[in-house]
């Protein structure tokens, strides 16, 4: 029997500490979604809010509601105020920009520049091996007829990676 983590999840997730009644910017998301819950632990760890809880599983994400507020019925979606916005990269350069701007130090384009490519490498290059492995295990989809192959990949785009962070990044004189 294979083990679904989501099952598990489902079973055992407490409430929350931040849920759909807090205060502060929501960021509507759930624990399993490696898009989405980037933004959350961010806003938590600012503390300018956390997670709303929007339950894919039970279609919270197609209602009219939010489709007012991402027309695109994804998640991370990030609600303060009036304002919203999807996109988990630009949720968290919203987030630095508007709650800890010490996190994306504009006046250091060498920094972002960083911070931007290993983000978005993240999305365009990791996540595509992070669904047929860890989607697999949490019970979202089949396993690929070559399970090994596609762990090794994801193994092998992690490492790859990883070397985001040593490449040079001197400003130029
Ligand atoms: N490029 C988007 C992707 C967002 C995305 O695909 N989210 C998935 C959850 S991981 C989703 O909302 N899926 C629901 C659906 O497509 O119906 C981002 O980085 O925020």
């Amino acid at each position: 029997m294979r083990l679904s983590v989501w099952k598990l999840f489902l079973t055992h997730y407490p409430k929350p500490p931040l849920h759909s009644a807090m205060s502060g910017v929501k960021i509507h998301a759930m624990p399993p979604s490696q898009n989405a819950v980037g933004p959350a632990i961010m806003a938590q760890h600012i503390g300018c809010g956390g997670l709303a809880m929007c339950n894919l599983m039970e279609g919270a994400h197609k209602t009219e509601d939010f489709t007012k507020i991402n027309p695109y019925q994804h998640i991370p979606t990030l609600e303060d105020g009036d304002f919203s916005m999807g996109e988990s990269n630009a949720i968290f350069r919203y987030l630095a920009l508007k709650y800890k701007p010490e996190l994306y130090p504009t006046a250091e384009p060498e920094k972002c520049g960083k911070i931007d490519f290993a983000m978005d490498a993240f999305v365009g290059e990791v996540y595509k091996h992070h669904m047929p492995v860890v989607y697999v295990v949490m019970g979202f989809r089949q396993a690929s007829d070559d399970q090994a192959a596609a762990n090794k990949a994801y193994s092998d785009a992690l490492a790859k990676w990883g070397q985001v962070k040593q490449c040079r990044h001197e400003t130029p004189s």
